[in-house]
């Protein structure tokens, strides 16, 4: 480590928070290191100076008023300081201006789902315009989780049942990350990658790139994100390939895999068409009626030999996205 190392111990500033924060940190930092080895040098240089030595007589010293007077105001004004710097940036963190775009940010195990003003998701995925605020209203549908973008300095928990926010104003175009900060459970089963590599997945798979485009380019994504994606050459994906790609994109993959293997879920593999038995006994017919209803009201009819663990997604795919998703499910029949 070098001494520039020590001065970059957070990363990149893209918000308007950056400086503030920044140097807040820095402060505190620089200021316990400087108390730290101010004390411990002087205790240290103290215990040999007056250690006990034959012949030599303790004298106790008494009162010192001017040196008692300055290690009491010195730190109060310091405290008020930091109390002061503290309260400011914590009041700008939690007041939006009030132009600023929402966007509904829904987290469930394990994905995050971002929808913009427009009607139009992303998952696990978030594009903003640069030098706009913005301001996430996020909510949880089943445990705790938290939105963490650390090159925003911003993070905020994700709590079941209320909604909670937090705003940025980027100052740099690129591509950051944006993780869950808080531990929201694993998998049963890892998910094999396209490389054939084993992953730990769950909480793991929770976090994903926050794009930061200019302002010209903002209505062209809103546009874009209410379509089908299309292939480098243009055309459309079909809707067996759209859902496929769904399927990645939702994390549907950290429960449910395509190859026969239950995980959490039931795999995938040959269930279109076939019937299914349900935790209650009976045997339902695997048709696109079924499948639409496990997917928006999961609990409904629940699979036999599987928890009730799976959110609903109700409210977080188009109708389009879930014909998509029911064309992939058919395609593996
Ligand atoms: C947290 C884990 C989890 C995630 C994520 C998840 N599911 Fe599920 N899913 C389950 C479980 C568990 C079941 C079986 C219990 C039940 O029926 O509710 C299930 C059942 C299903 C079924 C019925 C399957 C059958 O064999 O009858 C379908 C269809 C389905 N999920 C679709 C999806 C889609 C589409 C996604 C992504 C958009 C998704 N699931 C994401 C856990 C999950
Ligand atoms: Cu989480």
């Amino acid at each position: 480590m070098n001494s520039t190392d020590l001065m970059k111990q957070l990363p990149a500033q893209w918000s308007t928070f950056g400086p503030g924060y920044d140097w807040l940190f820095y402060f505190i930092y620089w200021m316990s290191v400087a108390l730290f080895v101010g004390i411990i040098g002087t205790a240290i240089f103290f215990v040999v100076k007056y250690r006990r030595r034959p012949g030599v007589k303790a004298e106790p010293t008494g009162h010192n008023l001017v040196m008692e007077l300055a290690w009491t105001v010195a730190p109060v004004i310091l405290l008020v300081l930091l109390f002061h710097w503290g309260f400011a940036g914590y009041v700008s963190l939690t007041s939006p201006p009030p132009d600023a775009m929402d966007i509904r940010v829904r987290a469930r195990k394990w994905s995050w789902d971002f929808e913009y003003p427009n009607g139009g998701h992303t998952a696990n995925s978030v594009t903003i315009p640069i030098n706009r605020p913005v301001r996430f209203v996020i909510s949880s549908e089943d445990v705790l989780h938290a939105m963490f973008i650390p090159a925003f300095r911003v993070k905020r928990d994700a709590v079941p049942g209320m909604y909670s926010t937090l705003w940025f104003q980027a100052t740099h175009t690129g591509d950051t990350r944006f993780y869950c900060a808080e531990y929201c459970g694993a998998a049963d089963a890892p998910v094999i990658g396209a490389d054939g590599v084993a992953r730990e997945t769950g909480h793991f798979s929770m976090g994903g790139p926050v794009h930061i485009i200019p302002q010209s380019q903002w209505q062209e994504f809103l546009v874009g994100i209410l379509r089908a994606p299309t292939h480098a050459n243009g055309t459309e994906f079909t809707p067996a390939e759209w859902g496929e790609q769904l399927y990645t994109a939702q994390n549907c993959n950290t429960c449910h895999s395509v190859n026969g293997s239950a995980m959490t879920g039931p795999t995938w593999q040959h269930i279109f068409g076939h019937d299914v038995a349900l935790a209650d006994g009976s045997h339902v017919p695997v048709d696109e009626n079924y499948v639409r209803r496990s997917i928006l009201e999961p609990n409904a009819q629940v699979v036999q030999g599987f928890n009730p663990v799976m959110p609903s997604y109700q409210g977080s795919l188009t109708d389009r996205q879930l014909d998509a998703l029911i064309a992939y499910i058919r395609s593996l029949r």
